[in-house]
């Protein structure tokens, strides 16, 4: 089953002439889109600060920026419960600040120091925090799906209603672990979310290249489990479309595929002397997805919808600017791990 249609936003080339209510008219309450507004911001803001800071040698290695993709990510995860699960993958920072997990820890974390989420010993791409229900992200694509299987098994072995929200990109949903991990989740009938945030690209590689279906969502039909397209530009669509996906995951009816299109602004990777990629995309295709920037999409109809005044969306954004920097200086302040604690943490 595939179904078209859910976002509150069309894509560029078929814009709503209406815009959509974020007010009265939605079940949402304003506290909830507060916190959406705030978390989409502490994304792009929180990236924006690890990038300058990784260029400028003060965060040792080069990150994956998670900046446009803010909306298909808090949308996501705001549909989720504090005690769910949640597993991400290379383009690491968004999902666990989208799950709630504190930003001066997770800075700390980046900057290698004793007081990050794991002690310094992850940096920017191997990232967790078990208190938030973030259980992972990972350098190696496709390897946290089966892990998102394992907790909705583990979900089930205990008996709770709880489910797990499993990120993955379009280029992971050409891996082994995309078949293995749907296979067995729709067999199972277990409590996964699997969320494509599907921007396109695999590195440089044009989705088009290695996929012969349009929607990775079509892919849902070899699982018999539902398939959903949603505009990943638009929170409040892809808090829906979750939202219907975990009613059925706690119901025990199983796990569902939903894709959310959406676009990465910035290069795949980033790090000193990185060289120019191949030009492979154009200038007008950036400019169209950044003339639908999901933060100001997202204010623009709270504002409209006298769901928010901007004095009040203002307030928010400052916080969060205060938040960020009062991580930097956290992570900047932090000792960092004495040689001696290398062997701690591990299995041996
Ligand atoms: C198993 C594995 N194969 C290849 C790579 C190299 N690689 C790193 S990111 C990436 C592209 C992933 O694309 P996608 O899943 O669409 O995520 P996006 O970067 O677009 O968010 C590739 C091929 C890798 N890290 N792991
Ligand atoms: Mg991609």
């Amino acid at each position: 089953m595939t179904s078209f249609g859910i976002s509150g936003f069309a894509h560029p080339e078929n814009a709503p002439s209406t815009p959509v209510d974020y007010g009265s008219g939605e079940q949402l309450p304003k506290q909830r889109l507060g916190e959406m507004l705030r978390r989409m911001l502490r994304i792009r803001r929180f990236d924006e600060r690890a990038s300058a800071l990784m260029m400028d040698s003060r965060i040792p290695g080069g990150l994956h920026n998670s900046i446009g993709q803010e909306a298909e990510i808090v949308g996501a995860c705001m549909a989720m419960r504090d005690d769910d699960y949640m597993t991400g993958n290379h383009r690491s920072h968004g999902h666990p600040i989208g799950k709630g997990v504190a930003l001066a820890p997770l800075m700390a974390e980046l900057f290698g120091k004793v007081t990050g989420v794991c002690h310094g010993k992850g940096g920017s791409m191997h990232l967790a925090d078990f208190s938030a229900g973030s259980l992972g992200e990972s350098g190696i694509v496709g390897s946290l799906m089966p892990v998102a299987v394992g907790a909705g098994l583990s979900a089930r072995l205990r008996r709770t209603d709880q489910a797990c929200l499993c990120f993955f990109g379009d280029g992971a949903a050409n891996c082994g672990p995309f078949h293995e991990s749907l296979n067995l989740a729709a067999v199972w009938k277990l409590p996964v979310i699997f969320l494509c945030e599907n921007n396109g690209y695999a590195i440089n590689t044009a989705q088009e290249q290695t996929m012969a279906v349009s929607n990775v969502a079509q892919r849902a039909s070899a699982y018999n489990i539902p398939g959903l397209i949603v505009d990943g530009q638009d929170a409040v669509a892809v808090y829906r479309a979750v939202s219907s996906a975990v009613v059925r995951a706690r119901r025990g009816e199983g796990p569902t595929l939903v894709e959310a299109k959406t676009y990465r602004y910035c290069e795949h990777f980033e790090a000193i002397g990185m060289p120019d990629p191949p030009a492979y995309r154009t200038v007008a295709e950036i400019e169209s997805w950044r003339s639908r920037d999901p933060i100001e999409l997202f204010v623009a109809c709270l504002e409209r919808s006298g769901g928010m005044t901007s004095k009040e969306v203002e307030t928010i954004r400052q916080q969060v600017e205060a938040e960020v920097e009062s991580a930097v200086t956290f992570a900047a302040q932090s000792p960092t791990p004495k040689a001696n604690a290398l062997l701690e943490d591990i299995y041996l």
